[in-house]
């Protein structure tokens, strides 16, 4: 499938491009990847949303929703720890599609359990050590940014349709302070955040059969000419 050939004839490396993919709750990242998953040039990292919720036997993300003031930290610390291990994971095809990054676990995540008085100064600023740590020793290189914008009455349906068993009670509220962080940070570019590619903005209010004829259009642009 892949027409790219710009790099064939010098003896410099090929680039490798990291694509990130970004949206509220259910806003359809994993269906994003889905769609593309069967081009050769192109390799999946689907959110490690498994392993959090079974660390040697225990439910990290149902222990946050069932009691986040007791949790947060816990559950935070883990995706922190395996979004990392996604982004350093050595990388065989110009083309990785990753579902999130360790940015949006920190900038929407963290910060809205901080903001909502859900997480105390102490764990918050433990998490943040870390975290700039971790973007100071290691090379999370992303290229693109796919923000699926959506609203947060459409992702609360969503929600309650695909039945997660964690997410049964999620508020609209809580949804709502989500999005205004993803917002924050992709589209106003708040100056507390760090926007480390370009955004490309799609409207995920669609439904699938028509963000699919959207991915379709732009699939050049989302692989870097690898499609
Ligand atoms: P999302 O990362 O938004 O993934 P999703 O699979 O729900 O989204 P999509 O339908 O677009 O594919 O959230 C997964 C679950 O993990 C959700 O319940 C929110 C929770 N979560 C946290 O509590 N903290 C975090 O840092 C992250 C990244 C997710
Ligand atoms: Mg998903």
């Amino acid at each position: 499938m892949s027409s790219h050939n710009n790099h064939v004839c010098t003896s410099e490396p090929k680039k490798k491009f990291t694509v990130c993919v970004e949206g509220n709750i259910a806003s359809g990242k994993t269906t994003f990847l889905e769609y593309f998953k069967d081009y050769t040039d192109t390799e999946i990292n689907m959110e490690p949303v498994q392993k959090w919720r079974n660390v040697r036997g225990h439910n990290t993300l149902g222990l946050m929703y069932e009691d986040p003031s007791r949790w947060a930290l816990t559950l935070q610390t883990y995706v922190q720890l395996t979004m990392l291990d996604r982004h350093v994971a050595p990388q065989t095809k110009p083309v990785k599609l990753m579902e999130r990054s360790i940015l949006s676990a920190k900038y929407c995540f963290v910060e809205n359990l901080h903001e909502s008085g859900k997480m105390p100064d102490v764990e918050y600023a433990v998490l943040s050590e870390w975290f700039d740590w971790i973007l100071k020793h290691h090379n999370i290189n992303i290229d693109l940014i796919v923000y699926l914008k959506t609203d947060p009455e459409v992702v609360h349906q969503r929600i309650k349709t695909r039945c997660r068993s964690e997410e049964t009670a999620i508020p609209l509220e809580y949804l709502q302070a989500l999005h205004e962080l993803h917002e924050d940070w992709l589209i106003t570019k708040s100056p507390k955040f760090h926007v480390p590619a370009p955004v490309m903005v799609l409207n995920a209010n669609l439904d699938f059969t028509e963000l699919k004829e959207v991915y379709e259009q732009r699939k050049r642009d989302i692989l870097f000419g690898y499609a």
